[in-house]
């Protein structure tokens, strides 16, 4: 056996968890990532948002890209410009959307372009309830999930939000496809740990590459 195929054998560089929901794992540079967030956040900040039902999210986030999701008292959508400030969010470096889209061209995703991200940052303590991302155009795109930071369980339920979920476990560097059947099902993360990472503090960090427009 050739050792690259003992290596491949031991660690393959992406596996199919669920149909159309694949994970590499310690897949991206880290730094990179992490130095793009705080990048972003210098112009377009983390804040939460207020849900049309008027409840404050305990996840922070901010956007990248043509359009960033958002969420006031009128609703769920997407926003060309930040509405804290007026101006257009930061843009997706290219070397940043290259990654994406090769990641989603191994999984079988050809030409996705990420128009979109989402960065959510979490503190201990903090989850996120299951829901399905449907504010997208076009549902056949997958979203490709970049986490940074501590640790967390990501959980896939299904068309319903109850039952037995798919719990995945988010490592900082791993990469998630979510396409397929699973873009249409509930899903969601469970409260992150008061832990600490060398690169970002107490906190994780997810990026959500949508194609939205
Ligand atoms: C998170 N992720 O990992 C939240 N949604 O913090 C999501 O809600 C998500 O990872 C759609 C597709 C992939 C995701
Ligand atoms: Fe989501």
């Amino acid at each position: 056996m050739m050792q690259n195929d003992l290596f491949t054998a031991i660690a393959p560089e992406m596996e199919e968890l669920a149909p159309g929901v694949f994970l590499f794992q310690k897949y991206i540079d880290e730094e990179l990532f992490f130095n793009q967030a705080m990048k972003v956040a210098e112009t377009a900040p983390f804040r939460h948002m207020i849900t049309p039902g008027g409840k404050k999210i305990n996840v922070a986030g901010t956007s990248m890209g043509d359009a960033g999701w958002y969420s006031d008292r009128r609703g769920y959508r997407y926003e060309n410009n930040d509405p804290l400030s007026g101006n257009a969010w930061p843009i997706i470096p290219k070397n940043i959307s290259k990654i994406i889209s090769n990641a989603a061209d191994k999984a079988g995703f050809k030409d996705f372009i990420a128009d979109s991200c989402f960065i959510n940052r979490y503190e201990p303590g903090v989850r996120l309830t299951a829901h399905i991302d449907q504010d997208e155009q076009n549902f056949t795109q997958p979203i490709v999930s970049v986490s940074l930071g501590v640790s967390a369980i990501f959980q896939i339920f299904g068309e319903t939000r109850g039952g037995k979920a798919l719990n995945i476990s988010l490592n900082s560097g791993d990469l998630l496809i979510f396409g397929g059947p699973a873009r249409r099902h509930y899903h969601g993360v469970k409260k992150l740990d008061n832990f600490d990472h060398p690169l970002t503090g107490k906190y994780r960090y997810n990026f959500t590459f949508r194609h939205a427009l």
